[in-house]
């Protein structure tokens, strides 16, 4: 391997090999210690000290063996993911991990911490690996749109077999030490002093010729098992192209040499690294990290929260539930009559025993959350809450009445939220003595399974407040999205101009069905019609009626939606709606064909063909002018928030950025 000369002369002159790697001499080993916050990324400087201390060790006699070791909470994160789209520095992050396993000198991987991507194949090359208990290990690149370039795909199936090695690189799966030790990942899990350990360790190994991982034999996962993992792969990617080059690239592992497995991961990587699906997946993951920052809630202390109330054990609050008593928090739930709390009670239960049966929880587990939680008709029992949501029937008269009685209820520092979609939260937080501890936090269902939720500021809601309902969200494990307060927050606005632009598609000429395949073949997880229909026809319907009165008559107005409510199709649980479900399957229904025609002729439309590319470029369009609206309103802070509110609430590809950023906005 070739030593990148120009970058050993620092290491003879203190305890620094880089800005971001320093060393330190303990009983002939040399301990390297990579301090790069705030996750310790493969940056350029990093790299070059790293590299320097591999030729230091190999040219420094006293020098008898190396740990590598990260400082704070990581190992290392993985790639700095901000060098990408830029020229790469030498040495690259494969040069160094091939000048480490090259190493005669023995190199133990010390894992304190996070070791992901180009964090995991450093730990890879290294000759052994110890890690603390509280490390996790993983190769997540294809969250990012690419493959592991450093060796990831060659290595890792060395140690573990093509099977395993395939389902965590295409998967993107990170596992805990544990995991990682008993699919021979890791040498060690230790619960002690990391750093002596693995000094002991590096000692003990230099008597033994080092074991270099890119040497071993692949132990093949057997065919049918892995073609399995791939078509299961293939079915969720929804055109995105890493994961399956990753199952590729590991069962090339087996088949080639080493250096030949090397060279087709390195050209896979840089394709993949300059795609435009790589490109909007780091927008993703960039906008993730954004989302929770507010202006002036730097420095402001969350309040504590211990107890959460939950009001309404239906649907959505089970749901909210269960996140809560997954999240460590106890939750006290209020139904209206104790025959209710007891299906409530059931309601959630259930939930936990499906998590139970797939293997997400244990009987454990399970019993813990059930000992946190009470689930009551008494509604004085939320007055310990910290934090009280409400998930009741979406109605104002309903919601106001409630937020009364709790405002007479609750300490008056507790939070209150409400959940709902479409009212004024404004005018719910009005009901309550102190309406600055009100804001909304509204779920998407299934709550216990759907990352986000909008958090809604109110005019009052004061900056604790707000960062109150964020810590909360986060610890839920959810993604928390700021919105402003207008009629359907950030979401639904967006899906009210989809919804609307997909009808004037169909009086324009296209098919549901048409429309549908367009935006499925496009990522989207459902089309627009078929979400209408799983979602039933009413609610619209209700909120058009409604709105008949203020509507301008000069505004394009679609009936078709208003005729199949009329005649009771209000969508998939009336067995009919835009489609019929014969068995449950997603049929075109002539009838519905005849109604759309009908209308169209009605209005004198004449139809027209609409290709796939028409339909896209218009629904998109149209999701990007309402973001443009809602920017420029100040409902959403940034167009990136909207992207993560329309991927994680609406299933928009994630492969694609979002609206936002598929309009170029963001
Ligand atoms: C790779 O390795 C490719 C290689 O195979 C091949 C190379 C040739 N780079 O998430 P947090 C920033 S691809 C740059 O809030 P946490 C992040 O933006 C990489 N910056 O913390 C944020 O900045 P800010 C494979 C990064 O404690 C701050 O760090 N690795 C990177 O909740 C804190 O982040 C991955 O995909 C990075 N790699 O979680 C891992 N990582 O404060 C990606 C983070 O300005 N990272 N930042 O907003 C993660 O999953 C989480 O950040 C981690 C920490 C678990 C590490």
């Amino acid at each position: 391997m070739r030593a990148i000369d120009s970058e050993v002369k620092p290491a003879a002159a203190g305890t620094r090999f880089s800005d971001t790697v320093s060393y330190r001499m303990e009983h002939g080993v040399l301990v390297v210690t990579i301090d790069n916050p705030p996750v310790n990324a493969a940056s350029a400087t990093m790299r070059a000290g790293l590299n320097c201390a591999i030729v230091h060790a190999g040219i420094t006699e006293e020098v008898r063996a190396v740990v590598i070791i990260g400082s704070g909470r990581s190992f290392v994160g993985g790639a700095d993911i901000r060098e990408f789209g830029q020229p790469m520095a030498e040495p690259t992050l494969p040069q160094v991990v091939e000048l480490i396993e090259a190493s005669d000198k023995p190199v133990v991987a010390a894992l304190n911490g996070v070791a992901l991507g180009g964090g995991c194949e450093i730990a890879l090359a290294c000759h052994y690996r110890i890690a603390s208990r509280a490390a996790r290990i993983g190769l997540p690149e294809v969250k990012l749109g690419i493959i592991p370039g450093a060796g990831g795909t060659q290595r890792l199936p060395r140690l573990t077999g093509t099977l395993a090695a395939a389902e965590m690189i295409a998967t993107g799966r990170i596992i805990d030490a544990e995991e990682a030790q008993s699919l021979g990942i890791v040498d060690k899990v230790t619960d002690g002093d990391l750093a002596r350990q693995a000094i002991a360790a590096a000692r003990r190994l230099v008597v033994t010729p080092p074991r270099r991982t890119g040497e071993l034999a692949v132990a093949v996962g057997k065919g049918a098992d892995v073609d399995a993992l791939a078509d299961k792969v293939l079915a969720k990617a929804r055109g995105q192209i890493a994961p399956a080059e990753a199952i590729r690239l590991v069962r090339l592992a087996a088949e080639a040499s080493l250096a030949d497995g090397l060279a087709e991961e390195r050209a896979t990587f840089l394709m993949l690294r300059d795609s435009e699906q790589s490109k909007a997946l780091r927008h993703v993951f960039f906008a993730e990290r954004a989302a929770a920052k507010v202006p002036g809630i730097e420095h402001v202390e969350p309040r504590p929260v211990a107890t959460i109330g939950v009001i309404g054990a239906g649907l959505m609050g089970s749901g909210i539930a269960v996140s809560a008593l997954n999240a460590g928090y106890r939750v006290i739930c209020i139904e209206q009559t104790a025959e209710r709390a007891t299906a409530g009670e059931k309601r959630i239960s259930a939930l936990l025993d499906r998590a139970v049966a797939s293997g997400r929880l244990d009987a454990d587990g399970r019993a813990d959350r059930l000992s946190r939680l009470e689930v009551t008709a008494n509604m004085n029992e939320v007055a310990t809450a910290d934090l009280v949501i409400e998930a009741v029937f979406d109605d104002l008269t309903v919601k106001t009445d409630l937020f009364r009685e709790l405002g007479r209820l609750v300490r008056p520092d507790a939070i209150l939220a409400t959940n709902t979609s479409y009212l004024d939260p404004d005018a719910i937080a009005e009901a309550v003595p102190h309406p600055e501890r009100v804001l909304g936090l509204h779920f998407f269902s299934p709550a216990n399974i759907m990352r986000l939720v909008e958090v809604v500021r109110c005019d009052k809601t004061t900056l604790e407040v707000l960062a109150t309902g964020l810590a909360v969200a986060k610890k839920l494990g959810k993604l928390p999205v700021v919105s402003g307060v207008c009629e359907g927050f950030i979401g639904n606005r967006i899906f009210s101009a989809y919804r609307r632009e997909a009808e004037f598609l169909v009086e324009d000429g296209a098919l549901p069905q048409e429309i549908d395949k367009a935006m499925e073949d496009f990522g989207m997880a459902m089309g627009p019609f078929a979400v209408f229909d799983l979602a039933g026809l009413e609610i619209a319907w209700a909120r058009r009626k409604r709105q008949a009165a203020t509507r301008d008559p000069a505004e394009r107005y679609v009936e078709i939606a208003d005729r199949l409510c009329e005649a009771g199709r209000f969508g998939q649980k009336s067995g009919k709606g835009w489609y019929v479900y014969p068995d449950g399957k997603r049929t075109v229904d002539p009838e519905v064909t005849s109604l759309i025609e009908g209308s169209r002729a009605a209005k004198g439309i004449q139809p027209r063909g609409i290709d796939a590319g028409e339909i896209v470029s218009r629904l998109l369009a149209a999701m990007a002018a309402e973001g443009d609206a809602l920017l420029a309103e100040g409902i959403a802070q940034r167009a990136s928030d909207i992207d993560l509110v329309m991927i994680n609430g609406y299933g928009f590809p994630a492969h694609k950025g979002g609206p936002m950023f598929a309009a170029g906005r963001s």
